[in-house]
């Protein structure tokens, strides 16, 4: 007797591999409108369509999926924190339905999102990852289609236990990756933490030994804090310039709004030789606000306290964020700054790898 194509256990079997894809606009599915690309519908469809250009081994490996959309479709310059918790409480919800999860997100603030999920998502127990395309699923020469090949393939590797950005080859964590180019498909770098996998060939090789899954133990831990504490500009970045004087970061840090800011210092952690600066950073911890630092330069680390002019920095209170990204250490900021924490507690823990941020 012929066996049937499909048997039972095999579709359970691809039920359990299931991975939901969730579509929240970007390029990469942007279409002409009068005024320019803006994000189009039916993403759906127009994937489906797009993976079938693969050759047909590559679409029968392909994972089972599912596509939810968001009802408001965004250019991803237009998120908040307020996406970043609504992504986050989606993956919660469906967590259990799924093996894993793609997440289609515009290129602009991708690694930001990626950065503020894995806070969220701590101690996931299986793939999240996020991709996005610098151009148009339709348009020639894409890169759409390989990225969301990879994604897929890499969602559906369970070994892979965290937030992870897949684009151009390569897998990059959440939590180090940054955007280098603005036009090449190359478009993201994680400048201090080694890959966590890559395209070779057709195969899609995942390094584990560089992975949080092995960290991973029991139940994951989320952390679904209430973001619109965070979300009318309770955290600031400032990004140091020559000539920076005290009264321009007293506006910003003197605020009373103004819960936590980030700091981009010159090199391993330099600042001018003005004890003003010192004094209102100073005061503003004083005041009880979560003041991080971290380097301007893409590489390497800070040490606070490496420069004379520098040395009064852990003085006034400020943490060293040693070698995170400006994504990594601002929404790690917020992310805490969000919980019923004390300050020591957001202060050990900011110090502290909670999913190899640091
Ligand atoms: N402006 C787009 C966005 O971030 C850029 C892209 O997706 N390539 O939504």
């Amino acid at each position: 007797m012929a066996m049937p194509p499909y048997s039972l256990l095999a579709s359970n079997a691809m039920t359990d591999k299931r991975i939901l894809v969730i579509y929240t606009g970007g390029t990469i599915g942007m279409q002409s409108h009068p005024n320019g690309l803006a994000p189009g519908g039916n993403f759906a469809t127009r994937m489906a369509a797009a993976l079938t250009q693969l050759p047909i081994a590559q679409q029968q490996a392909l994972p089972v999926y599912d596509v939810i959309s968001y009802a408001t479709l965004i250019d991803s310059s237009a998120a908040t924190p307020l996406t970043w918790q609504q992504l986050a409480l989606d993956i919660n919800d469906q967590l259990t339905s799924y093996a894993g999860f793609v997440i289609i997100h515009g290129t602009d603030t991708l690694s930001w999102t990626a950065a503020s999920l894995a806070y969220q998502l701590q101690g996931l127990d299986r793939p999240v990852v996020i991709t996005g395309s610098m151009l148009p699923l339709e348009a020639p020469d894409s890169d759409a289609l390989a990225n969301l090949h990879g994604a897929l393939k890499f969602a559906a590797t369970p070994s892979l236990q965290e937030v992870a950005i897949y684009f151009a080859g390569q897998l990059l964590r959440g939590t180090r990756a940054i955007k280098q180019h603005s036009d090449a498909a190359d478009a993201f770098t994680s400048p201090n933490y080694p890959l966590l996998g890559k395209r070779v060939g057709d195969d899609f090789v995942y390094y584990p030994s560089r992975g949080l899954g092995q960290q991973q133990r029991g139940a994951p831990r989320f952390e679904l804090p209430d973001y619109r504490l965070v979300n009318q500009g309770e955290v600031v970045r400032i990004v140091l310039w020559p000539g920076i004087t005290a009264w321009q970061l007293d506006t910003w840090l003197g605020d009373s709004r103004v819960k936590g800011a980030l700091l981009q210092l010159w090199g391993a952690g330099n600042l001018p030789n003005d004890p003003g600066l010192l004094d209102v950073l100073a005061k503003a911890s004083g005041e009880g606000k979560l003041l991080a630092a971290i380097s301007q330069c893409p590489k390497g680390s800070v040490h606070l306290g490496a420069y004379a002019a520098g040395h009064g920095l852990s003085d006034a209170g400020i943490m060293a964020g040693d070698s995170m990204t400006p994504e990594a250490a601002f929404t790690k900021l917020a992310h805490l700054l969000a919980q019923p924490l004390t300050l020591e507690d957001q202060r050990q823990r900011f110090l502290t790898p909670l999913v190899g941020e640091r």
